[in-house]
């Protein structure tokens, strides 16, 4: 998947993709990221990219040529139907199912917003979709859009391991994560759950599926995703609606 961010801080981005999963997909090929900076497109010696409200108030605007430019060039370097996103407080919301459909894509663009945003002329005519990543105030869309390239890229193929695919996160599932343990057995007074250490791989499957429904029904009753639960984890949720209800 090909992935252009527009963007007035290019290092934010190309730094963070060199870490980790995402930098090993980005080595591979798997993922291929670039950046456009909008003060590329300007012209006036103090290569200007934002300029004050009309209508008057605090903060500044990202002024639109410079940016529309920047989108366009951009733009130009992804393959047909990549969307052109706009990371903004004002979009749908970003979640499991919007990364799913975006990983099904041959590439995209992400404008990542400064100041107090972008010229709504831009959003008009240079972005196709807005997403937001949650309800809270921001510096810029960079960590945003970072976000959004992680959520997308541990979907393509080949960028998990073999060992670990990510239709088995149990998030997937519909399901938060159970409890995580490893060496040792005792720390600070405290045990590994003895199931754990019981070589019982059904007796295991079973606590874990158990923990995983519990803690999602007590903690995220939101994120339950009945429709795409197994169907034993939908015997363990019918269990516990039964005792809470
Ligand atoms: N944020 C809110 C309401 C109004 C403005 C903001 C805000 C960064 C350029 C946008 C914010 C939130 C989720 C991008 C926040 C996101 C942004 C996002 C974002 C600088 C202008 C700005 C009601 C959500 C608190 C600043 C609420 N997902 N403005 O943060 O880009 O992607």
């Amino acid at each position: 998947m090909k992935i252009e961010v527009v963007t007035l801080f290019p290092s934010m981005i190309t730094g963070a993709l060199a870490f980790g999963v995402l930098g090993r997909a980005v080595e591979r090929g798997l993922l291929q990221v670039g950046t456009e900076d909008p003060r590329a497109h300007t012209s006036d010696v103090h290569r200007t990219v934002d300029d004050r409200p009309y209508g008057g108030g605090p903060g500044m605007v990202m002024k639109p040529e410079p940016l529309l430019a920047a989108i366009r060039a951009a733009h130009a370097r992804l393959p047909a139907g990549s969307p052109r996103v706009y990371l903004s407080a004002q979009g749908e919301r970003f979640g499991q199912a919007q990364a799913q459909e975006l990983a099904g894509l041959p590439g995209m663009l992400l404008l990542a917003g400064r100041y107090e945003g972008v010229d709504e002329r831009v959003i008009e005519l240079g972005i196709d979709r807005e997403l937001s990543v949650g309800d809270y105030v921001v510096s810029g869309g960079e960590l945003p859009a970072l976000t959004v390239i992680d959520a997308v890229a541990r979907l393509l193929p080949g960028v998990l391991g073999d060992e670990r695919s990510s239709s088995e996160d149990s998030f997937a599932q519909g399901l938060l994560d159970w409890p995580h343990y490893t060496r040792p057995e005792v720390f600070e007074g405290r045990e590994v759950p003895p199931v754990l250490l019981s070589g019982d791989h059904a007796s295991i499957r079973r606590w874990r599926l158990r923990q995983a429904v519990a803690r999602t029904w007590e903690r995220r009753p939101d994120v339950i995703d009945r429709a795409r639960l197994q169907s034993e984890a939908r015997d363990v949720l019918d269990e516990f609606r039964g005792e809470k209800s």
